[in-house]
């Protein structure tokens, strides 16, 4: 018998993929022969490029669920060129479906943050195709006999996190209502139960009036120690800090409301001082629960009472919520639709290792590795090349002598600088 269970659908907001562009493909070195003439000419297309891995913006999507089963997204390899000039097919970029607010560092630093339909990155970029014979050919070499490889595309372990995009968090202790508020103001329905920790993943639902429509965000309850991963932790606290306005939600009817707050406040501030600073507003709830309680001196001037069940102070909440939601608006900063830091890095690096020296750089092992070494020509040309981008210098000045070995990707020199031959 054939039993299958569902699982209960998690919330994937954290996630690491390898991704894998496409490579380039080869440049053809082809030889046009022609009868009646004498010599043909080169006629080897170049390779198509490696398509690029790229995460898009899709409003739609929840989580990052996708990823968390496919972490291994890979861009197609580009084709070989062919004869006659013909130019090898370009490889299929694999375009990823993210959640609006995923960002994605690799080991070094951030590579994108994604906020806004449509927002894009590519994640991974395809290697270049390799030129064929017939691009290779100069005034001094009519007929290269070789062509380029492709160029490996760029593999990365990325991590992909998402961080919700709202305009308005409610935050507050585990039971404290903030889901039922969320079902109050808005068309979203989230579990609510009389217990901590209901909700266990952020929920969004979008409130005000059409025109002025703004999107509010129900986060898991925090607990005191939650900037230190206490309860579900800051796992959810980053969920706030995309979050323009914020809404303290505190129960009334519980034996201290104002250290309740505090502790919010405190946790808040703990995670992030710059959370405490945004434009919020102290909302008492359960009021119908503590009827004798006065909400201005329990939590402040400004705070304002309501209840789910009797609907007391609702309609003053929606109101005070849309100028919050504008307030936040104003002073947020525009939010940018995507940043792609990029640190400006040397083109190579020299590393040294008793008598062996590495030169490191993406530009000068693709020369390496694309040569045809067993070519006295290539391997004329890539010398002078290697001379021209200054890796003999580089290397002279990291203390290489004659004889020293030189390791380039995965050659192996002997260092016979120019300058002594
Ligand atoms: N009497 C009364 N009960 C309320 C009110 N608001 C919420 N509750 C109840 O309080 C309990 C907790 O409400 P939730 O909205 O689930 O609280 P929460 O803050 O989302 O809780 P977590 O998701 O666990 O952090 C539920 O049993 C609600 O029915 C209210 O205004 N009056
Ligand atoms: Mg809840």
């Amino acid at each position: 018998m054939v039993s299958a269970t569902i699982l209960p659908m998690t919330f994937v907001d954290e996630v690491t993929v390898h991704a894998r562009a496409g490579r380039g493909g080869d440049g053809s070195s082809s030889i046009l022969r022609e009868p009646f003439k004498p010599r043909g000419g080169p006629d080897g297309g170049d390779g198509g490029d490696g398509g690029d891995v790229v995460f898009e913006v899709s409003m739609g999507l929840r989580d990052l669920a996708w990823l968390a089963d496919h972490p291994h997204p890979r861009g197609t390899n580009g084709g070989s060129g062919g004869k006659q000039g013909r130019t090898g097919a370009k490889g299929e970029d694999l375009v990823v479906a993210v959640p609006d607010g995923t960002r994605v560092e690799d080991e070094a630093s951030l590579v994108a943050d994604l906020v806004g339909e449509g927002s894009r990155a590519i994640v991974a970029r395809g290697g270049r195709g390799g030129q064929g014979n017939a691009s290779l050919a100069s005034g001094r070499e009519r007929v290269p006999r070789a062509a380029e490889a492709g160029e490996r595309g760029q593999e990365r372990r990325l991590r992909v996190e998402l961080r919700l995009v709202a305009d308005i968090g409610l935050v507050g202790l585990p039971n404290a209502g903030k889901s039922t508020l969320l079902a109050t103001l808005t068309a979203a329905r989230p579990k609510i139960a009389d217990y901590p920790f209901t909700t266990l993943s952020p929920n969004l639902g979008v409130a005000g009036e059409p025109g002025q429509r703004f999107v509010v965000a129900d986060i898991p309850g925090l607990v005191e120690g939650a900037h230190a991963g206490k309860g579900l932790g800051h796992r959810f606290l980053r969920h706030v800090s995309r979050c323009r306005g914020l809404v303290l939600v505190v129960d009334l009817a519980t034996a201290d409301p104002a250290a309740d707050l505090a502790t919010v406040g405190d946790e808040l501030e703990a995670y992030d001082p710059d959370l405490i600073r945004r434009p919020s507003l102290v909302v008492g709830t359960k009021t119908d629960l503590a009827p004798d309680a006065d909400p201005k001196t329990v939590l402040g001037a400004d705070a304002l009472a309501v209840s789910a069940v009797s609907g007391q102070g609702m309609d003053a909440l929606r109101e005070r919520l849309s100028g919050l939601a504008q307030r936040a608006a104003d002073e947020a900063q525009e939010r940018r639709p995507y940043v792609v830091l990029r640190p400006a890095r040397p083109r190579f690096q020299v590393r040294r290792d008793g008598h062996r020296f590495r030169v490191i750089g993406r530009g000068v092992e693709r020369l390496v590795a694309e040569a045809d070494l067993d070519d006295p020509t290539t391997l004329e040309r890539l010398q002078k090349r290697l001379v021209r981008e200054g890796v003999e210098r580089a290397l002279a000045t990291a203390g290489a002598r004659k004889g020293d070995e030189v390791v380039i990707g995965q050659v192996a020199f002997e260092f016979l600088p120019e300058a002594e031959t």
